[in-house]
């Protein structure tokens, strides 16, 4: 750990991961920068399975493990720390629909979870946070009703994250079904002033394609706010790690290339961790 004020990273607050430093500005204790990178393998389910994307469009989906504590499990013993899950039939319709499988997922196996799809109202974020995620990620509701997102910000200071999902400039929602009338890196800023954990981008274009992740328009956000950026969407191999590392990602979310065998979560770790010792 070291102290590092021009690079974006990871803040720690007392040697453990923290908020957004703003709400850090009154202690006497100075908030440290830590380098590494979180390199986060995802579960998408979509009926209890594992499945992928292609570019988000429901109909071109891949079925790969149907036992998603299976897959949490391997993950877990190829090294993960952290597990991003994504409820897809509930992105769609706007409410928690894969509860048993997620449940089943913090139950069994000692990862930090990150959780969203459909998650809309208060009792829903509690929910999940009581079953053992850690931290729950709105998209939809967050560009649809700023303020509710604020007040929850505020009700679950740091286990919040902000899903941003966009083509181009253009934030998506429900699904990544709509387009909505958020610009990217305007909505990053305003959101960023809230005591969230993270910003989890996806570039929607890049997902599931297996052709390398939005660098530009992360290196755009990462010098935009101050908070985690967490890069999704194409992240095919180490060296695409590594330079989200350079350029100050806070982790990276990935999912087909670990499926599909091009990338081991193994090398995806050694690379997150080297981008620590930058
Ligand atoms: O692939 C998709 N069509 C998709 C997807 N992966 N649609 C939404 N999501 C993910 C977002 C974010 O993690 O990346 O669902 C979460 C946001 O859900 P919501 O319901 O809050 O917009």
């Amino acid at each position: 750990m070291r102290k590092l004020t021009a690079i974006k990273g990871v803040w720690i607050f007392n040697g453990r991961r923290s908020i957004n430093p703003v709400f850090l500005k009154n202690s006497e204790t100075q908030a440290d920068y830590l380098t590494y990178m979180d390199v986060i393998p995802a579960i998408d389910l979509i009926d209890g399975k594992c499945v992928r994307l292609i570019q988000g469009e429901y109909h071109r989906q891949i079925t790969y493990e149907p036992d998603p504590v299976k897959q949490a499990r391997q993950f877990f013993a190829a090294g993960a720390t952290r597990l991003h899950i994504v409820d897809l039939d509930g992105a769609r319709l706007g409410r928690c629909i894969n509860h048993a499988a997620i449940e089943a997922i913090a139950t069994a196996v000692d990862l930090k979870i990150e959780v969203g799809g459909g998650i809309r109202d208060e009792a829903s974020i509690a929910q999940l946070l009581d079953i053992g995620a850690g931290r729950v990620i709105i998209g939809t509701s967050a560009v649809d009703r700023f303020d509710w997102f604020g007040e929850m910000a505020e009700a679950f200071s740091g286990k919040l994250v902000l899903g941003l999902d966009a083509r181009g400039s253009k934030v998506a929602t429900h699904g990544w079904a709509q387009d909505s009338h958020e610009q990217l890196l305007e909505f990053a800023t305003q959101a960023a002033r809230l005591p969230i954990a993270a910003i989890i981008y996806t570039d929607i274009t890049k997902d599931g394609m297996l052709s390398g992740p939005n660098f530009e328009r992360t290196k755009a956000l990462v010098d935009s706010v101050e908070v985690p950026v967490i890069a999704a969407g194409g992240v095919t191999t180490v060296e695409d790690v590594r330079k989200l590392g350079q350029l100050g990602a806070g982790g990276v979310v990935i999912g087909r290339a670990l499926y599909e065998g091009g990338l081991t979560l193994p090398d995806a770790l050694a690379a997150g961790r080297a981008a620590e010792q930058k």
